[in-house]
């Protein structure tokens, strides 16, 4: 194991993320901690799109005729699939699948939906489990067999050029909220190889692990008209013909949570950006015999006033030693801290702690500007923590003009390698077989020099990674 992977490990158990003792591969149970941060980042996500989705909720099963009638698509996830053949002890006449992502459920609803070019576009999401039955080495948030927290949203529209912008839409939505939560990314054009099932083409986010291996964060698949052939989703035209439709799909997963604390964790356990951090401020009074009730009630009305100016904040007036206090509240990442003892209440000051610098300043308390202060210094945080991180991915990203230098480069340092490719096929295999790595994606059209690999002129720069 990585010195990453085991102290990704040991900080979902200690921070209380998730427990992975649950007696089923891949399959974990969410912790009240993890259940927060889950929770606020999926309000963050819906907030977005909201504004132009409709959320709607399908059946967990795909009856087996439904899932097997795009072909490409099943051949896809064929190994991946779980199937349910018993209802109690009776046989099912149709075996049943557990979604392993629901485009073969939503579709045939779409062809009775779909009516005329005036019900279109139509954009739909859904936050679901999903399931797959993963063969690689499974890892907590990362890839699981029970995708808890799938976020997939489906859209259907009448021309080829309103779902390639629907694409970069969706490309817009997740950069913006990766940006909220301070999560760098680079967004390629995936090879042909490694396209969704079933799609023309896909775009993905990918991000940087501390330990240089990147890990795929988001999807957005242009379907073209694949499946509205397949299960034929036609609108009426103005002039009364009947079309087939173009569908873009695109989705998260609990991935988003792992990148959260994997991108800003460090040797102090998590560091979360306020957005997402089930307690944004922590108050902690510092207790001695003399002035105790003093500091108590004092800290018990800075944390109403927090409250009610809508921070998530928590006074930890438990009988223990602050020391103690301040490492339990690192290692969860609250962001703030604001401690308060008898001195400070004498002087009519505080103390804050950033949880991401770890500066450590001394204010004045003045109850008018409190919410300002304290409404600063968190967007400090999580611009901080975004400004980290982009850098730290930055700063991995090398360019390089031959193979050999691309092999040393990701044998040295991991990180993510950017060289010019001619396209084809059979060279990008042999690039990944030669340096063992993944190509992530195209990043654009570059014809300025030669494919690294086979010497023919360059049409795309590409990068490449190793990958989770
Ligand atoms: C679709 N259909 O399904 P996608 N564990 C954690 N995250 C995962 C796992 C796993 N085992 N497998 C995939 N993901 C399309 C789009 C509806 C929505 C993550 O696309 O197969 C991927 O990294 O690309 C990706 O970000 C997301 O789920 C969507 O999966």
């Amino acid at each position: 194991m990585s010195k990453f992977s085991e102290w990704f490990h040991n900080i979902l158990e200690e921070a209380e993320i998730i427990d992975t003792r649950y007696p089923i591969k891949g399959m974990h149970v969410w912790l009240p901690q993890g259940f927060q941060i889950r929770k606020n980042a999926l309000k963050l996500l819906k907030g977005i799109l909201d504004e132009d989705h409709d959320e709607v909720l399908f059946p967990l099963l795909i009856p087996e005729d439904e899932l097997a009638k795009e072909a490409i698509h099943v051949k896809g996830f064929e190994e991946e699939v779980y199937w349910i053949t018993h209802g109690g002890l009776t046989p099912l006449g149709k075996k049943l699948a557990l979604r392993p992502t629901s485009e073969t459920a939503m579709y045939p609803m779409f062809a009775l939906w779909v009516r005329s070019h005036q019900d279109l576009p139509m954009r739909f999401y859904q936050v679901v489990n999903t399931f797959r039955y993963e063969t690689k080495h499974t890892r907590p948030l990362i890839r699981v067999r029970e995708i808890t927290t799938f976020k997939e949203a489906h859209t259907v529209h009448t021309t080829s050029q309103e779902a390639e912008k629907q694409v970069e839409r969706a490309i817009e939505i997740y950069s913006s909220f990766f940006d909220q939560v301070g999560i760098p990314y680079v967004v390629t054009r995936r090879p042909e190889w490694d396209k969704f099932p079933g799609a023309d083409y896909t775009m993905a986010f990918d991000t940087l692990l501390p330990d240089g291996k990147t890990l795929q964060i988001g999807t957005v698949h242009n379907l073209g008209q694949t499946f509205a052939r397949t299960f034929q989703i036609t609108y009426e035209t103005e002039e009364g013909q009947h079309e087939y439709v173009y569908q873009t799909c695109y989705g998260l997963s609990d991935r988003i949570i792992a990148s959260i604390i994997g991108v800003h964790g460090d040797e102090g356990g998590l560091s979360l950006p306020p957005e997402v951090a089930p307690y944004q401020v922590v108050v902690v009074p510092i207790i001695f015999k003399e002035g105790a009730q003093e500091v108590l009630d004092f800290c018990a009305k800075l944390e109403k006033q927090l409250r009610s100016a809508g921070f998530r904040v928590r006074l930890d007036d438990r009988d223990l030693r602050a020391g103690k206090k301040f490492y339990e509240w690192e290692m969860r990442g609250v962001p703030l801290r604001i401690e308060i003892g008898p001195r400070d209440l004498k002087e009519g000051k505080m103390v804050l702690v950033r949880r991401d610098t770890r500066e450590k300043e001394f204010v004045e308390y003045q109850a008018e500007e409190l919410v300002e202060l304290v409404e600063d210094r968190l967007g400090n945080i999580t611009t901080h923590l975004r400004e980290k991180a982009w850098e730290m991915l930055r700063e991995n990203i090398r360019e390089v003009k031959t193979l050999e230098e691309a092999r040393d480069t990701i044998q040295e340092n991991n990180g993510i390698v950017s060289f010019l490719w001619c396209g084809d096929e059979a060279c990008g295999k042999d690039v990944e077989e030669k340096v063992h790595v993944d190509i992530l994606g195209i990043q654009g059209d570059d014809d300025t020099g030669k494919c690294v690999n086979c010497g023919k002129t360059a049409r795309y720069r590409a990068l490449l990674a190793r990958t989770y």
